[in-house]
């Protein structure tokens, strides 16, 4: 019928701080999902296995110097770079469950002094998501669960600046999930709304791109 042709998987993203949890939130929330009998896929931003994110891990490992506004371009191709992947995913219905994405673009270059508009225009035109889940938590509290890598970004001072920009992008449509409540409850509210979006997509809403 109609309705089922039109239906299609729901693009989900989860943001925050590193330490937050979302990498085991998404984990947590994709295996849920495919043991329900969902079609549904884990995505991570960068994504490290094409050409550009080989340069964008090298930066990050500090093995490579890039000017700022350089590497925020270079994560930005890296979303372009799979945007019909994602499209055609997303049409044939399958949700997707991904682990950053524009948002820390525009949060952890925005946090270096960059102006946020010009960090927002080349993310003009991605797929939005249909839900942006932000786990929060203070950088401090971040910062105590401790095993922040050696990786570029991964210290206090940077991460307290990363907060504030994240705070300025916060809209209507996002759904933040306070991340220092117990593993269960979190996986819980985020099993709730992400859920409640999959029924809405799956009715008909159609995709829309950034930024809304
Ligand atoms: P992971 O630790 O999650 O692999 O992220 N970052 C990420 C940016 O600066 N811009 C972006 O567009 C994205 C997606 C956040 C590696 C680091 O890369 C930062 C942390």
């Amino acid at each position: 019928n109609k309705e089922s042709s039109s239906s299609r998987g729901a693009l989900i993203v989860l943001e925050g701080l590193d330490r937050c949890g979302k990498t085991s939130q998404s984990g947590k929330l994709y295996k849920y999902l495919d043991e329900q009998g969902h079609s549904v896929e884990s995505w991570r931003f960068p994504d490290r296995n094409t050409g550009v994110g080989q340069m964008i891990s090298s930066y990050l490992a500090n093995k490579s110097q890039l000017d700022d506004h350089a590497i925020h371009l270079l994560f930005s191709a890296n979303r372009w770079e799979k945007r019909s992947l994602m499209e055609e995913k997303l049409k044939s219905g399958t949700t997707l469950i991904v682990d950053r994405y524009s948002y820390s673009g525009v949060a952890f270059s925005s946090a270096k002094g960059l102006d946020i508009e010009w960090c927002k225009a080349p993310e003009i035109g991605l797929l939005a998501p249909d839900l942006v889940v932000y786990l929060d938590i203070s950088p401090e509290k971040a910062a105590e669960r401790g095993g922040y890598g050696d990786e570029r970004y991964e210290q206090l001072e940077f991460q307290k600046k990363v907060a504030g920009s994240y705070l300025s992008l916060r809209d209507s449509s996002w759904k933040v999930i306070d991340a220092t409540l117990s593993i269960e409850d979190v996986e819980k509210k985020l099993r709730e709304a992400v859920l409640d979006c999959m029924m809405t997509c799956h009715k008909g809403k159609p995709l829309s791109q950034l930024w809304p």
